[in-house]
């Protein structure tokens, strides 16, 4: 394939071209957030856009790269700020880099083994995801946090305990500070 040049708008998080278009509702995260009456009534109420993902698409062969970014809207479910799914890579052993474009948010990382992590991310942070680690994005701000990533083309994602259990913590605000607090569904897996 010939090399190429896209362009990515830092603000808006809008790729251009771009094939690979999604778009993400409440109703995509049904037993998601924890507060499962916050989430039908929001459901109900117009079921609110929570993140679009621009991604470039090219061959996923190895040794390809893919682009992608992600505008996660502001707001919350409960007192639980919005975040994305969250993914290992169904190709464990494949890293990935998120780099913050706008916004502020936190990025928060576990392992199968039971490591967590926890990174703040505003404009300018560069967060490196090794293999292994699951990855979800949360929106901490007032504003639409958008964040760019780069990650191996034949990686692909493994949503599944994350879309039952979530991860070991939960960003909710209390007092209204963003804060971790642990996850009551977990330990039901
Ligand atoms: C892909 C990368 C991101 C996410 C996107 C949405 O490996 O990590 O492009 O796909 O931020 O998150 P999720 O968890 O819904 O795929
Ligand atoms: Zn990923």
């Amino acid at each position: 394939m010939s090399p190429f040049a896209i362009t990515l708008d830092f603000q808006r998080g809008v790729l251009e071209p771009c094939n690979n278009f999604v778009q993400r509702h409440l109703s995509d995260m049904r037993g998601m957030y924890l507060d499962a009456a916050a989430t039908e009534k929001a459901t109900k109420k117009g079921d609110p856009l929570l993140y679009e993902v621009y991604q470039y698409d090219i061959p996923f062969e190895t040794g390809q790269l893919l682009v992608v970014t992600t505008v996660l809207q502001s707001g919350k479910v409960g007192d639980e700020y919005y975040m994305t799914k969250g993914h290992f890579h169904e190709k464990e052993d494949t890293a990935e880099v998120y780099l913050g474009l706008q916004g502020r948010g936190c990025l928060l990382l576990e392992t199968a083994g039971g490591d967590f992590e926890a990174l703040p991310v505003k404009p300018g942070t560069l967060t490196y995801i090794p293999p292994y680690w699951a990855h979800r994005m949360v929106n901490t701000g007032e504003e639409n946090f958008v964040f760019f990533g780069v990650y191996p083309a034949d990686a692909g994602h493994n949503y599944g305990d994350i879309e039952k259990t979530g991860f070991a913590k939960v960003l909710v605000a209390k007092d209204g500070q963003p804060t971790l607090v642990p996850n009551p569904k977990r330990g039901k897996r």
